[in-house]
């Protein structure tokens, strides 16, 4: 009896201390976070046959059609354009110190050699090439990190739960729904991406909401999945493009189309975290590519938003849709170049930066490292600007010029005489703080 009584109660200690077994990030992932939140900066590529029916990569849920007539796009993929060296190329240009493509996104077609599916890009189409092995040793070689984009909602498996999403797309068979079945495909596939890419600086997963209408909450068995990829890889973060606070296990927190603590687009109405921090967005109004879509934002507004992103001591990761022939479309070309060419001047002012001393304003933001303390200042209608500091500022300078620019000590800051900023993408002020 008492034998019994011990045993029962050891048991019940050892489930109390599983589940409480907090996720505690080792000394490689905190370098990686770090080394993370260092960049800054990331592009973010969605592409897959969805680019072929050119209106962006929901097409499948949004048309409501038969899946089988939508693969029907991935015997004709031939994108002969493709070049994994002009990407990279085109992409380092811009200053941008990631990569994260689309590896499956939510039709399920697989852009890698997978055995776990014969839809895939070396199995389904003429063109039978594994980008993803190309483009993972071309980033080797340019020296650029990669991050994979994953969906865990899927719109065309027969075994995959159906969610709030696409439930009208037909030719699924509703007999083999399977969660064990799908969750042992998915964890397979990670294995192999892990495996066979070389090294992933994140795993980026995407597809959670697709449950978020349930009552009883859908176990999407996210602890063991993200074990697994800390297990692959020791270097590996994990992030879950949710929309909710970080979950156990996540390394970055994601927004999406919005900048930390703004939610113009309803998607990024979270509280944040203290995890490295990390916005996607688009260039023009679609992730993957949209032929009636030419609405970029200009040079200028993704500066600014990068800038207001390192603002808020967060990454922007921002979105290029390829074409169908494989190459990046020339005004998102364009685009990149310029970004660059801002940032070959700036970067000191971005890249390995803090979110600064002073909260985002109406004129601008501020980011800090080390000592300095850099204002960038879009905007100013006052001939002067006053700065609510408590560290003490030792001398100011134009970033771009060093010709000193004066100020003042007042109660709680200073006041810096700046002059009318009017007509400049960012106007950067260093200060030299103590
Ligand atoms: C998600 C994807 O669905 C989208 O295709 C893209 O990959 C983006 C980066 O991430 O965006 C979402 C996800 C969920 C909703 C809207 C956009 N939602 O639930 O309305």
């Amino acid at each position: 009896m008492i034998k019994k009584t011990l045993l029962a109660v050891v048991a019940m200690l050892s489930v109390v201390s599983l589940s409480a077994q907090k996720y505690e990030p080792t000394p490689e992932i905190l370098k990686a976070r770090e080394e993370f939140s260092d960049a800054r900066f990331g592009i973010f590529i969605h592409w897959g046959i969805y680019s072929m029916f050119a209106q962006g990569e929901w097409y499948l849920q949004n048309a409501g059609i038969n899946r089988d007539e939508y693969a029907k796009a991935a015997d004709a993929f031939y994108p002969h354009r493709f070049n994994a060296e002009e990407w990279v190329s085109a992409i380092k240009a811009a200053g941008a110190k990631y990569i994260c493509i689309t590896t499956r996104h939510h039709d399920s077609f697989s852009m890698w050699d997978t055995e776990q599916s014969e839809f895939n890009i070396v199995d389904a189409t003429p063109f039978g090439r594994d980008i993803l092995k190309e483009l993972a040793d071309e980033c080797a070689k340019q020296g650029i990190k990669l991050h994979l984009y994953y969906s865990h909602a899927d719109w065309s498996r027969d075994d995959y739960p159906r969610g709030r999403t696409a439930y009208w797309v037909t030719g699924r068979d509703e007999s083999k729904i399977s969660w064990e079945s799908y969750y042992n495909f998915m964890n397979k596939q990670i294995e192999e991406l892990l495996t066979n890419y070389g090294p992933i600086g994140a795993m980026w997963f995407d597809g959670w909401w697709d449950h978020d209408e349930d009552k009883t909450p859908f176990d999407w068995q996210l602890d063991e999945q993200y074990a697994l990829v800390h297990k692959l890889q020791p270097s590996c973060l994990v992030a879950n493009n949710h929309h909710q606070a970080p979950f156990e296990g996540e390394d970055i927190q994601i927004f999406e189309r919005d900048l930390p603590g703004e939610n113009t687009h309803g998607l990024s109405g979270q509280s944040i975290s203290r995890l490295p921090l990390e916005t996607c967005q688009t260039m023009n109004g679609m992730w993957g590519y949209k032929v009636v879509d030419q609405n970029y934002k200009s040079t200028e507004t993704l500066i600014r938003y990068l800038v207001s992103a390192a603002g808020k001591g967060a990454n922007l990761l921002l979105n290029v849709g390829p074409q169908p022939n494989g190459e990046l479309p020339a005004v998102a070309v364009e685009r990149l170049r310029e970004m660059g060419e801002w940032l070959a001047k700036y970067g000191e002012t971005i890249y390995g930066t803090d979110a600064g001393d002073v909260k985002p304003q109406h004129w601008g933001c501020t980011t800090r490292k080390g000592n300095k303390l850099y204002l960038h200042i879009f905007e100013l209608e006052d001939e002067a600007l006053f700065l609510p500091l408590s560290c003490k500022v030792v001398s100011a300078k134009a970033f771009d010029t060093g010709a000193a620019v004066k100020f003042q000590k007042v109660d709680g800051g200073i006041v810096l005489k700046t002059g009318k900023v009017e007509g400049v993408v960012d106007y950067v002020v260093e200060l030299t703080t103590k």
